[in-house]
């Protein structure tokens, strides 16, 4: 068994060094040894004050998360944080100054053993943080009573309710980082130290009541913190539960605070809503993790870049590159497109400035990376080319083979294609070991999925290679299949498959999203539809109708096409499922939609009824995590992990859910089963239960431990 914690005497000072790779996590053991170690140098007459360090590239990362699902039972959880309660009392007892030297970050548990020494440090790149809510918990090892009494309520509020990481020189503004050191880090916390020794000595963060003397402001601050939350939260419980152990702590004080932090603890670490968080935390890791495609798989440097249509989403790709540093050529047909589409870039920009999310001199950098064009002049030398062409095969065809020809061999063509089949354009091309599918999700600058689909014949090193590059585009990279509409697309069909047919069947417009956005996703189906575009979908479809293609099975509401012959696309065009005014994109209901659903349903000779909103969310949820459960089956998707981040980041479905194949884990799949049997009973056999769905409801397994076991099986 490796030494988890190092104990070495340097100049006087007891060097106290964790070293559980990969980032010091608080695994079973290691909070005992640093216990252990600080008690040895509290009694080592030749250490006059400690320093606790992390060896590698981080200090404590926190707690270690694969443990969580090992606390099974309330008691289990208080006496866990009971007993760490009390180990970091004893630490914080060190009668020698004890100095957290913190360099990559100080995380949760990691931060909470950081804020129970006398003083902190830091190297100027650390960050520290509780970001427990992002796990659907909240600190469990004091973190809600020392760090109020460190930075003051409002930050601490801040940070155990949004999880955020906080930077090394707005620690040490705020008071959770005592100096910040440059240099030999680990010779500047020893120096630190042994001033202490002289000035200062030992200064327990649990004593510390100055930032807390002003009670009322202090309280003032939960309930403003509370307040903020109804605009966040979204439906998770976490971030109002760090608020009332804060507020706890405030009102009675760190012994009393304590106790309830660890009540309140065992309760979020049982939740559902804890483990879908911690599900979501190792998805998250093991996206990037392709059967077939090892790690260290070679891959190409995109160093330059090309998009081919400057449209809505050509601009936004384009935008991705040069905010990555990679310079782009943006290539477009005609003049005034171009125009059109520099334009957009430039208003996108302009308010990010306004915004101050971005500099101008960041602004004039990034534009400048942007090349525009109306020839393939320039193709020859870059590494990488996405096309982002209106969606036509003969169009799409036409501009892979044009693109083979004026392209280096090694060049990679990727497709932001939603719903074409990549192998045609790769067939095309002449080379299609180096297409592949980049589907960005609109708008394309700002969402953070990016589905990369392999076709036939795309090789490990294109798949890697974007792989990677999804990261430096500051992109969530998800492995999809080449079927058609991928994952998200094709999921996304049955979700509105169903939205269509509960309007038809007598629910409103503004009754359906309202359901969704209770049960947390940021918007509804129809207003959603209504910011994408109505036009959008409504072409695709003409386009699939056209080769003899429908995005869903089953009947296909007639109601979407009547809106967009009427010309209503939804915002952009003032009116859409619902009417704006002009400038605004507050959506007003419009009755004009509910006779539209009548007529649709005598059409269908449906009888409309009123719907309850747990019926509305039960038919939505069961049509993804049905259709997920045929895409896991087929192979176009890896895991149900990916599925959920592909619905998490692609559509902002609720994390404290988990996403669609998790949720329906929760509801349980012989449920889920059951609802569908009856579905089809009810509304017609386009309602076919899905064969992985009939196996796993029948042997009692849920979409991740099958998951599971065919992860341990290979
Ligand atoms: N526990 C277990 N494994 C962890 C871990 C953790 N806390 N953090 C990371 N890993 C694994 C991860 O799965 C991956 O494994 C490898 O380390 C590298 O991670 C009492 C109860 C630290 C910023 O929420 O945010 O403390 O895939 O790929 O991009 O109040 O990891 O290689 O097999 O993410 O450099 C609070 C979670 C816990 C921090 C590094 N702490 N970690 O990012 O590497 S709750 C957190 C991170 C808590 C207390 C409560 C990031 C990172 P593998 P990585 P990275």
């Amino acid at each position: 068994m490796p030494e988890l914690v190092h104990y070495e005497l340097r100049d006087q000072v007891a060097v106290v060094t964790i070293d559980n790779p990969p980032v010091n996590a608080l695994s079973p053991g290691v909070p005992e040894a640093i216990e252990a170690a600080v008690a040895r140098a509290a009694q080592d007459p030749e250490a006059r004050a400690v320093v606790l360090i992390g060896a590698g590239s981080t200090f404590i990362a926190g707690a270690d998360i694969r443990f969580f699902e090992t606390i099974t039972t309330r008691e289990a959880s208080l006496e866990r944080s009971r007993s760490v309660h009390a180990r970091l009392r004893h630490i914080e007892d060190c009668p020698k100054p004890l100095v957290a030297a913190i360099h990559g970050t100080a995380l949760g548990g990691g931060l909470e053993f950081a804020m129970a020494c006398h003083y902190r440090v830091a190297v100027p790149s650390a960050r520290v943080g509780q970001p427990e809510v992002q796990l659907g918990i909240i600190p469990g090892a004091g973190g809600t009573q020392r760090l109020p009494r460190l930075a003051g309520a409002p930050l601490a509020l801040e940070m155990c309710t949004l999880g955020q990481h906080i930077p090394t020189h707005r620690a040490l503004a705020e008071g959770i980082i005592d100096r910040v050191i440059e240099g030999d880090f680990l010779a500047g916390a020893i120096t630190f130290a042994l001033e202490k020794t002289q000035s200062g000595g030992i200064r327990k963060s649990r004593e510390q009541n100055a930032k807390l003397s002003d009670r009322s402001a202090a309280i003032a601050a939960c309930a403003a913190a509370r307040h903020n939350l109804k605009k966040i939260a979204r439906g998770a419980h976490a971030p109002y539960a760090a608020v009332d152990s804060i507020q706890a702590g405030i009102e009675f004080g760190f012994d009393a605070g304590s106790e309830r932090e660890i009540a309140i603890f065992a309760d979020c670490v049982l939740s559902t809503e804890s483990r879908a968080m911690v599900k979501l935390f190792f998805a998250e890791r093991e996206v990037a993790k392709i059967p077939g495609i090892p790690k260290d798989t070679p891959t190409l440097e995109i160093r330059s870049a090309a998009v081919v249509g400057a449209g809505t989403m050509g601009g936004g790709i384009a935008m991705n590159f040069a905010n990555a540093g990679i310079p782009v050529l943006l290539k477009e047909v005609t003049q005034e497109a171009l125009d059109r589409g520099l334009a957009t870039i430039r208003r996108n920009y302009e308010s990010s400035v306004t915004k101050g999310k971005l500099t101008p001199a960041q602004f004039e950098q990034r534009f400048a990376l942007i090349t525009s064009t109306l020839t393939y002049n320039g193709f020859d030398r870059v590494d990488m080319v996405t096309e982002a062409v209106f969606e036509n095969m003969d169009l799409k065809k036409a501009t892979f083979a044009e693109l083979g020809r004026v392209t280096r061999p090694d060049c990679i063509l990727a497709s932001n294609t939603s719903t074409l089949d990549i192998d045609e354009f790769a067939r095309a091309s002449g080379r299609p070991a180096k297409v592949i599918g980049t589907h960005y999700f609109s708008p394309a600058n700002v969402m953070k999925l990016l589905e990369i689909v392999r076709g036939r014949e795309s090789s490990a090193e294109t798949i890697a290679t974007c792989m990677k590059l999804a990261k430096k585009l500051n992109k969530v990279g998800v492995p999809v299949g080449n079927c058609f509409g991928f994952v998200a697309n094709r999921m996304i069909a049955y979700y509105m498959r169903e939205a269509y047919q509960l309007l038809e069947e007598g629910a409103s417009v503004p009754h359906i999203d309202r359901a969704l956005v209770e049960f947390g996703m940021p918007v509804g189906p129809f207003a959603m539809q209504d910011i994408a575009g109505i036009d959008v979908g409504a072409r695709i479809r003409q386009y699939l109708r056209s080769i003899g293609k429908h995005r869903a099975e089953g009947p296909e509401s007639p109601v979407p096409d009547w809106l967009f012959d009427m010309g209503r696309y939804g915002q952009k065009t003032g009116a859409g499922w619902y009417r704006y005014d002009s400038g605004s994109r507050t959506p007003i209901p419009d009755p004009l939609i509910d006779d539209l659903a009548g007529k649709a349903a005598i059409a269908r000779g449906i009888e409309r009824h009123p719907i309850p909103d747990d019926e509305i969310i039960a038919r939505i949820m069961t049509a993804l995590a049905n259709e997920g459960a045929n895409i896991l089956d087929e192979g176009y998707a890896t895991r149900p992990g990916d599925i959920d981040i592909i619905y998490i980041y692609g559509f902002g479905f609720p994390r404290h859910r988990g996403g669609p194949m998790f949720y329906a884990d929760t509801v349980g799949l012989k449920a889920v089963l059951d609802r569908v049997h009856r579905y089809r009973n009810q509304l017609g056999d386009h309602w076919r239960p899905a064969p992985l769905l009939e196996r796993l409801a029948a042997s009692g397994q849920t979409f991740y431990t099958w998951n599971a076991a065919r992860r341990d099986a290979a």
